[in-house]
């Protein structure tokens, strides 16, 4: 089996490494000089994961319960009716799953912190010494490897008890909860983890969970969704305004008690996608800025320039939260870098001025848009298994230089990017380890991301999702990310082409980053010779 793998991993290498090469040495002369790869030498090459689609273990060594447990376990929520009980054991596998990281090359490792296997009970409770030790254990075990661990708060899932004391994020104590969890946090595992991220995606988590009600806490109203309770009109404001101002006070808390001696930083994470005008009329640009507004700008813009964009000021009125003075002084450049989840694009027409026909996006809450990867009859680019995933990769290269000039060249991380397909029952798993379209994908995403970076973007990492299968929220077991495959009776990772792949393309990059000191330095000195 490895060794057909390893037929396609030469055919491949070959479509992508040719690709790059002519992307990059174009004048090859002028060039000598440069990095001949794309990445800067420190550039952090990762995969991603996070604690409720890995960990498994739910109830293990006095784990809280938290959101998703409650929520994946009422019939009807998980299209395949599972749930995250054990996952992918990533919990008692963490050492073989380090082990995967490092025969890949890989220098770091984002992965989430259970907040409920910290606090079981929010600050509510004790702190839960097990769950403390066994991330200082994980930790430990990547930095033997050298793989750099890059920790998320929350990605989806906070302690139940929050959500039935004040039904989480719609409550302004949230900030409270967050910041002593934060606190914890910090205190632990902050003399070796340097990069922090306080929330996972909060603009899906926040649609989903207070918009269309499809993830927890299960809210919303009228044609929004299908939900007992909520107002989709206007808690996803709420919830986001808690949300930023949770963020906020755990960066504050970082800069002023623990920058000083620990040096890393702190960030957010938010899912961007690329919005391309449907057509090249004023009303559709003006959509897709809209579309952004309403999407990621929403959390970025209150967070790094100190206020909501304006095209929400204006289509909401009343409905958008303000900020208290106190708040705003704390505001501008609240975060040290930002991370980005990038994978799909879509087309944006306009139904501010223009009459649309009814579907995603086209509500005033929404931003007055209309949201599909439809144009006269094409895709935006090849589709998936995956509804929402496209493959256009010069959205990347958009959606950074976009990021890059709002916001005055953050640094920025790619935090995730990458390719699903179908869990089919009759795929074989020879056909699933043979993930050439994965490969494909990644290729030329992070070729488009070099471009980016080229150009001047500020880009210092690249988080591929994911390194195993896993749980994917509502979709359960259907969907494979991984670039390992996982087989869920017994559990047994294999190494997919992908892995191989990456491994591949990491090991080059760091080649060539040597070369090219290797390169200037004797240029330099024929030079200096010369002279
Ligand atoms: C990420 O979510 C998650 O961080 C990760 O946990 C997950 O496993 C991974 O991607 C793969 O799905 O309905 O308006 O929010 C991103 C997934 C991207 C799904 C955007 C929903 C549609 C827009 N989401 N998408 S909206």
């Amino acid at each position: 089996m490895e060794l057909s793998l390893l037929f396609h991993l030469f055919f491949v290498l070959e479509i992508c490494f040719l690709n790059l090469m002519v992307s990059s040495n174009n004048s090859v002369a002028m060039k000598e000089r440069e990095n001949p790869s794309a990445f800067p030498r420190n550039f952090l090459f990762g995969t991603a994961s996070s604690a409720y689609q890995f960990e498994g273990a739910f109830s293990s060594d006095g784990k809280g319960l938290n959101n998703w447990d409650v929520f994946s376990h009422k019939p009807g929520n998980i299209m395949d009716r599972s749930n995250g009980d054990i996952a992918v054991d990533h919990y008692h596998r963490y050492l073989e799953d380090s082990d995967l990281m490092e025969d890949m090359g890989v220098n770091s490792f984002r992965f989430s912190i259970s907040w409920a296997r910290v606090l079981p009970r929010g600050r509510f409770g004790k702190v839960n010494m097990a769950g403390i030790r066994h991330y200082n254990k994980l930790i430990d075990s990547l930095w033997h490897k050298g793989i750099q661990p890059f920790v998320t708060l929350t990605h989806y899932d906070i302690p139940q008890e929050l959500e039935d004391r004040y039904g989480a994020w719609l409550s302004p104590k949230m900030q409270d909860d967050f910041r002593y969890y934060a606190d914890v946090c910090f205190k632990y595992f902050g003399d070796r983890v340097k990069y922090w991220v306080t929330f996972n995606e909060p603009n899906v988590a926040v649609i989903r969970g207070y918009r269309s009600g499809i993830y927890p806490p299960s809210r919303c109203s009228g044609s929004f969704g299908n939900c007992s309770n909520g107002d989709s009109e206007r808690e996803p404001f709420i919830a986001a305004h808690n949300i930023i101002l949770s963020h906020i006070a755990a960066f504050d808390l970082y800069r002023a008690k623990y920058k000083k001696t620990q040096g890393g930083s702190v960030g957010i994470v938010l899912n961007a996608i690329w919005f391309e005008p449907i057509s090249s009329s004023l009303e559709d640009k003006l959509a897709a800025e809209r579309a952004q507004s309403f999407y990621m700008n929403w959390f970025l813009d209150p967070i790094i320039l100190g206020k909501y964009p304006e095209d929400m000021h204006k289509i909401l009125g009343y409905i958008l939260p303000k900020f208290l003075e106190k708040d705003l002084q704390k505001m501008k450049r609240g975060s040290d870098f930002i991370g980005i989840n990038h994978y799909t694009s879509f087309y944006i027409k306009d139904c501010l001025v223009s009459v649309c026909e009814r579907g995603p996006g086209n509500s005033r809450t929404e931003g007055l848009i209309l949201r599909t990867a439809l144009k006269d009859g094409n895709f935006i680019g090849k589709s998936t298994a995956v509804d929402w995933l496209y493959v256009y990769p010069k959205g990347m290269e958009k959606i950074v230089t976009y990021i890059k000039d709002r916001y005055n060249n953050i640094p920025m991380f790619i935090t995730e990017n990458g390719f699903g397909e179908m869990n089919n029952p009759n795929t074989t798993i020879e056909v699933s380890l043979n993930d050439v379209k994965r490969v494909q994908y990644m290729c030329s995403y992070l070729d488009a991301l070099a471009t980016a970076i080229r150009n001047g973007a500020d880009v210092r990492g690249y988080f591929t999702w994911s390194l195993l299968d896993n749980f994917e929220w509502i979709s359960g077991y259907t969907i494979r990310f991984g670039l390992h495959h996982v087989d869920y009776r017994t559990l047994k990772r294999t190494r997919k082409l992908s892995a191989m792949w990456y491994k591949q393309y990491i090991s080059d990059h760091k080649a060539r980053s040597t070369l090219m000191s290797r390169n200037t330095a004797s240029k330099l000195a024929m030079e200096l010779q010369r002279e």
